[in-house]
């Protein structure tokens, strides 16, 4: 944290404007060996938040003792718009100071070169996210959520992310921490007068909060099939028969004509790759090679890539023809599906019918595949694309319903402190009923404090920082 920082913050590549950041204590005397603002002025005089036109030049003097960019010798290598915003009013709550450079790779290069030779470090992925939770201007939560939101592919995870970053999910925490420490104080000032026996907190006031606080705990942890759902989306492999329409399929889904559709069996036969927003779910559609037992070598291979995709899968669309008799292939399919995640697409639904669903015969009825959800479609008209649709958001999240206005945990990390926090809370009322002494449920009380304050980061740990933050990319 003594040290001062500096990456690049635009990513690579050419752009009309690309920025160096710097952060930390010597980041404006560091910045001024670069730095010639044009009033002539020293860029420590420079007012905070607002743009000073410069020029960048290279720093004068010797790697060990550079001298200042003032000295009239230095020819500038480019223009640039510099921004310094002093702590704590700053992203890291450090001194900040931004170089707006033309968006060029060699430019950038060289003003970080620059900066690290004057005595700059170069940043650690996600460390000036991690100065500013460390510095207290995020808790952890949030700074998961800056994440989220740079990585967000859909408009539902956005939002998801960006209500996670003005703090829901730590207010939910602080506001469930609170009740829980009231009822721990109550409970500790039972312990202090035991011999007077008084009770302050009846045992069954006490039992009533704890079930409370478990119930909004379970409800809250419902939320983490979705929350994850929507961060990282949905690996799908469409699989089937040949020429039962898959490719059709995911052209329809995606809405262009992205893979090859003939009417001949075994067009397709490498494994294409798709994102498609589904009601907010980033789905990763793979359209595969239609399985079947084939002499053609490339087919093979195709097939071969198949199953590897079934394996990869999260969610499986098997797709049947519905304009044909059921075929014994198809029923092989199904078998194997027991244990997946799927979905039974009944296409071509606009010819007239020959599969039926009572193609399961009835030993398969209540058997895994006689519980997957069956959906009637037409790749060729778009017909029931809808309800495939509300499927796959269905089985994917979890729940039918909609996203809820309850701040949805997006991370395992999230998901496994929660899970102690009702553990504890169990354990709690048990240690009530069975009139435990009010220690033990003390105790209890809290571990379940413990665990919120482990979900904002209140309490943490470098293993868990580092993990979170290298995450990130270089210069966020
Ligand atoms: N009438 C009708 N025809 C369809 C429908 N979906 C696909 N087809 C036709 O079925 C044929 C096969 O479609 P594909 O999408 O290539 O089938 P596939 O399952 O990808 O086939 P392979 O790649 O060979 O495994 C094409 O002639 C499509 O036009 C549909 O909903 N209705
Ligand atoms: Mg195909």
């Amino acid at each position: 944290m003594d040290e001062t920082i500096c990456a690049i913050a635009t990513p690579v590549g050419e752009g009309g404007i690309g920025i160096v950041r710097l952060s930390g204590d010597r980041a404006i005397p560091i910045a001024s060996y670069l730095v010639r603002l044009r009033s002539g002025k020293p860029l420590s005089a420079a007012k905070s938040f607002l743009l000073h036109y410069a020029d960048l030049v290279e720093p004068a003097g010797s790697e060990t003792v550079p001298g200042p960019a003032s000295q009239e010798s230095a020819s500038p290598f480019d223009e640039s718009l510099v921004v310094v915003m002093r702590a704590p009013r700053s992203y890291t709550r450090e001194d900040v100071v931004e170089l707006h450079c033309h968006g060029g790779p060699l430019i950038l290069k060289r003003v970080c070169q620059g900066l690290l030779r004057c005595g700059a470090r170069l940043a650690q992925p996600g460390e000036f996210t991690k100065r500013a939770f460390l510095n207290g201007r995020l808790d952890l939560a949030q700074a998961e959520a800056v994440l989220d939101t740079i990585r967000a592919k859909t408009e539902a995870a956005l939002t998801v992310a960006q209500t996670q970053l003005r703090g829901s999910l730590s207010t939910q925490a602080y506001a469930l921490r609170d009740r829980l420490i009231a009822l721990l104080a109550e409970v500790e000032a039972g312990i202090d007068f035991v011999e007077e026996d008084l009770r302050f907190v009846g045992r069954e006031a006490l039992a009533s909060g704890l079930r409370d606080a478990e119930r909004l705990v379970t409800r809250w942890l419902a939320t983490a099939e979705q929350g994850r759902v929507l961060r990282e989306g949905v690996t799908t492999a469409i699989i089937g028969r040949p020429n039962v329409g898959k490719s059709s399929l995911l052209n329809a889904l995606v809405q262009t004509d992205r893979a090859i559709v003939t009417p001949i069996p075994g067009t397709t036969r490498d494994v294409l790759e798709e994102y498609v927003n589904v009601r907010g779910i980033p789905l990763r559609l793979l359209d595969t090679a239609g399985l079947r037992e084939t002499e053609d070598p490339v087919e093979q291979e195709g097939v071969r890539r198949t199953r590897t995709a079934i394996d990869r899968a999260e969610l499986v669309l098997l797709v049947l023809d519905s304009s044909q008799p059921p075929h014994a292939d198809d029923l092989a399919l199904l078998d194997q599906l027991s244990g997946t995640r799927g979905i039974l697409v009944l296409n071509k639904s606009d010819l007239p019918r020959q599969l039926h669903e009572s193609v399961l015969p009835p030993s398969r009825q209540g058997s895994h595949a006689g519980t997957l959800p069956i959906v009637d479609v037409s790749a060729l008209t778009g017909q029931g694309l809808d309800e495939l649709r509300s499927a796959i958001w269905t089985l994917a999240t979890g729940s039918p319903l909609e996203p809820t206005d309850m701040a949805a945990i997006t991370r395992l990390r999230h998901e496994d402190a929660l899970s102690r926090v009702r553990q504890a809370l169990r354990q709690a009322q048990e240690s009530v009923t069975a009139q435990a002494p009010q220690e033990c449920v003390a105790l209890d009380l809290r571990q379940a404090i413990d665990g919120l304050e482990e979900l904002t980061g209140a309490v943490t740990t470098d293993e868990i920082l580092d993990r979170i933050f290298s995450e990130f990319c270089i210069g966020k």
